[in-house]
């Protein structure tokens, strides 16, 4: 499953439900505190994902653009949902490496290939705004996630557009209202509270969040790949049974346990990298959570710490 989001594997959790992702991000961008008079002018990257006839989409963005401090404005112009997933590539590897990579059920992500954030899934008609700083390099903006059903994701059927970054200059995020900590065990404040921290290998701290529009700050201070996904807890379910139900491979019987039509998540980030994002929520129960393991494989990281409950009031 390497850095694909799996929406197979919620698919495979949680029987009879489509993972049309998240009804989420608000169509304005832009403006989110570009205040701080000497602040470098972010790079603007503008990627359009549209439709493109029988099953197939066209995904534009420019063919180079100057990279360190970037504004990604992505437009879902597509009747379907869609991400824009940025991936870099080391050496002469190529895309479609990276999408067999990334496509293949083996946990494993080689070390070419970059998770460099991106917008999470937003819905058709919907544009949604991150920043982050990109280092020079080969890049490619991807869909692995939105994909419905068992068919081969919407990557592969045109949801790609590759690009080059040439070196730019590295600027401040701007300002964020909430902000989402990915941490390695071992870090301070790694456990959680009341969680014992056994099995922690990750763990995620979360402060902010409120109904609404959210700007938030996706901090990856581990060293592997994540990404945070906010999928509200249905009705009295426990995280226990949402646990349960993630790790299950059988088909569930009962009611699902979160809501995957309004999950919202932010794009795949490596480590030690940040980028400040959009989010939408309602008021309620969610449980936070990362479907990526670590580069060398293993366990999806909600089974090794990062799965917990926020309340969003
Ligand atoms: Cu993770």
């Amino acid at each position: 499953m390497s850095f694909r989001t799996s929406p197979r594997r919620l698919r495979r959790s949680v029987a009879g439900f489509t993972l049309i992702a998240a009804l989420g991000l608000s169509a304005c961008g832009g403006g989110s505190g570009e205040e701080g008079g000497a602040a470098p002018r972010p790079t603007s990257l503008a990627i359009t994902t549209s439709d493109a006839g029988e099953d197939r989409f066209a995904t534009k963005a420019p063919a180079s653009i100057k990279g360190g401090l970037v504004k990604i404005v992505f437009k879902n112009a597509s009747k379907a949902p869609h991400e824009a997933q940025l991936i870099r590539l080391d050496g002469d590897h190529t895309v479609q490496e990276a999408i067999k990579a990334i496509d293949s059920e083996e946990a494993r992500t080689p070390e070419w290939l970059h998770g460099a954030g991106g917008v999470g899934t937003i819905a058709p008609g919907q544009q949604g705004v991150t920043f982050t700083n990109l280092p020079a390099g080969r890049y490619a903006v991807i869909d692995v996630a939105s994909g419905e059903g068992e068919g081969p994701p919407p990557v592969s059927r045109g949801a790609l557009a590759e690009f080059e970054v040439t070196p730019g200059k590295p600027g401040e995020l701007p300002a964020a209202g909430a902000r989402i900590v990915a941490k390695d065990k071992g870090e301070h404040g790694n456990a959680g509270e009341g969680q014992d921290a056994e099995d922690h290998e990750h763990s995620f701290e979360v402060t902010g969040l409120k109904p609404g529009k959210n700007t938030v700050l996706f901090d990856n201070r581990s060293d592997e790949l994540h990404h945070a996904l906010l999928a509200p807890i249905i009705g009295d379910t426990t995280l226990e049974q949402v646990k349960e139900a993630l790790a299950s491979e059988e088909q569930p019987s009962g009611p699902p346990p979160v809501d995957f039509e309004n999950t919202l998540t932010t794009a795949v980030l490596d480590g030690q990298t940040k980028e400040v994002t959009e989010l939408a929520l309602k008021p309620g129960r969610y449980a936070l959570l990362c479907f990526i393991s670590d580069r060398d494989g293993g366990k999806p990281h909600f089974a090794e710490g990062m799965l917990r409950e926020v309340m969003v009031r």
